[in-house]
């Protein structure tokens, strides 16, 4: 089966002031759209790897031919980045994480505050495009990293539990070049019991064996 877009579970408008209509609108119709669309070109190449989740192809990039492994590991990429991305925002989300996902970063950041920082800070200074994340390994330890285009932690044997685009298509309309604006702004839409459960499903094991199905 294809890979498919997945749909909104708010509004295009929904995460106003933070992000607004327009960017989510092209973001998910056009950019998201067309990760999907070429990763099923890609893949429609060799027809053998049409069961495999896109997780489960960035997972072991490798195991990909190599005529089609940059387009998997960028499109693949984009697909699985932007479906985490959609779940982990709500309308009217923000405020101090609770639950697991509270105390593990308070375990490895000392505070929710000092950890906003470095990840803002690292969300800043990734070079052109790219994602920050909070990620974490199969213990339950949490780092924040950050990379380059499409890439995705899963890809390092790192499972993400949370990650903000820093790619201009993200927030150029509304915050032009001010990428610190957006980064500290999008704090307020970010859903908590989402990130708990994508963290509940790394601590479980689930996530890094069946990447596809963890915090659903
Ligand atoms: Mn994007």
């Amino acid at each position: 089966m294809a890979h498919e877009l997945p749909p909104l579970s708010y509004g295009y408008d929904a995460l106003e002031p933070v992000i607004d209509k327009q960017t989510m609108t092209l973001h998910h119709d056009m950019h998201h759209a067309a990760y999907v669309k070429n990763l099923n070109a890609a893949i429609e190449k060799h027809p053998e790897l049409a069961g495999k989740s896109a997780e489960e192809l960035i997972v072991d990039l490798n195991a990909v031919p190599e005529d089609i492994r940059g387009a998997v590991r960028n499109n693949g990429g984009g697909h699985v980045n932007h479906s985490m991305f959609w779940k982990i925002m709500k309308p009217k989300g923000g405020g101090d994480p609770s639950g697991p996902v509270a105390d593990a970063i308070q375990k490895s950041f000392g505070n929710f505050k000092d950890f906003q920082t470095k990840f803002n800070d690292a969300g800043v200074k990734q070079f052109g495009s790219g994602w920050v994340w909070l990620a974490g390994k199969a213990s339950g330890e949490v780092q924040i990293l950050s990379t380059p285009n499409q890439d995705n932690p899963l890809s390092q044997g790192l499972y993400p539990i949370l990650g903000n685009d820093v790619w201009e298509h993200a927030y150029y309309l509304k915050y032009n070049n001010r990428r610190p604006e957006y980064l500290a702004a999008w704090w307020n839409v970010v859903n908590w019991d989402e990130v708990n459960a994508r963290y509940e499903g790394l601590k479980s094991g689930k996530a890094l064996r069946e990447p596809a199905l963890a915090g659903r």
